[in-house]
């Protein structure tokens, strides 16, 4: 059993959204099609209260600066998908007939990229429960961006023992200080398959 993992595909991670990602909105149609080439679907959904810890604006500091949390390093973004905002809103274009939407995100004192744990690393979503229970071994994951949600996700599930294949045709990403590099890098020391 396979599913793809469709992550963020969020009016904000899309031009004209809070944290544009360049071209993210070029995905969908290809998004789309995939979703018939797999036995489950399942989308995240970034999903923030106002005022959450990983908002520059809740500490007074710059856009894209990096504090210290109590669980490490954390980069401060622009406010972005508030809870029950037009920006937190899955792109129009986007079929959401999927099995299972889950959303991360939404503990104000922890900011979560992976589809799997929070960025305390040990905070479940219960997204591997749901995965395993229903016998789902292979992962398949697209989406924005690249070098966060997609890649937080890719190496906690490759850790948990999952087969996982990142489809780079399918992603797009943010790339800060060099954060994309870094990311394929990671994704492959960490057995994912880039594809
Ligand atoms: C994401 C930064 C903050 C992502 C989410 O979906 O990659 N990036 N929140
Ligand atoms: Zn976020």
């Amino acid at each position: 059993m396979n599913a793809l993992l469709v992550i963020d595909v969020q009016n904000d991670f899309c031009p004209g959204g809070a944290l544009a990602v360049e071209n993210g909105d070029a995905i969908v149609p290809g998004i789309n099609a995939a979703m018939a080439d797999h036995d489950a679907v399942v989308l995240t959904q970034d999903w923030h209260p106002a005022g959450h810890s990983s908002f520059a604006s809740t500490h007074g500091a710059d856009v894209m600066s990096v504090t210290d949390m109590p669980y490490g390093p954390q980069v401060l973004w622009p406010d972005h998908c508030v809870i029950g905002s037009h920006g937190a809103a899955f792109h129009a274009d986007l079929r959401t007939d999927a099995d299972l939407i889950i959303r991360k995100g939404f503990r104000p004192a922890i900011d979560s990229y992976s589809a799997f744990f929070e960025n305390d690393k040990t905070t479940p979503t219960g997204l591997e429960g749901y995965l395993r229970t229903r016998g789902i071994k292979d992962l398949t994951l697209v989406g924005l961006a690249t070098d966060f949600c997609v890649n937080y996700s890719a190496v906690d599930a490759a850790k948990l023992g999952f087969n996982v294949t990142v489809n780079l045709t399918l992603c797009r990403g943010i790339d800060l200080n060099g954060s994309m590099d870094a990311a394929l890098q990671g994704m492959k020391d960490a057995g994912v398959e880039l594809a």
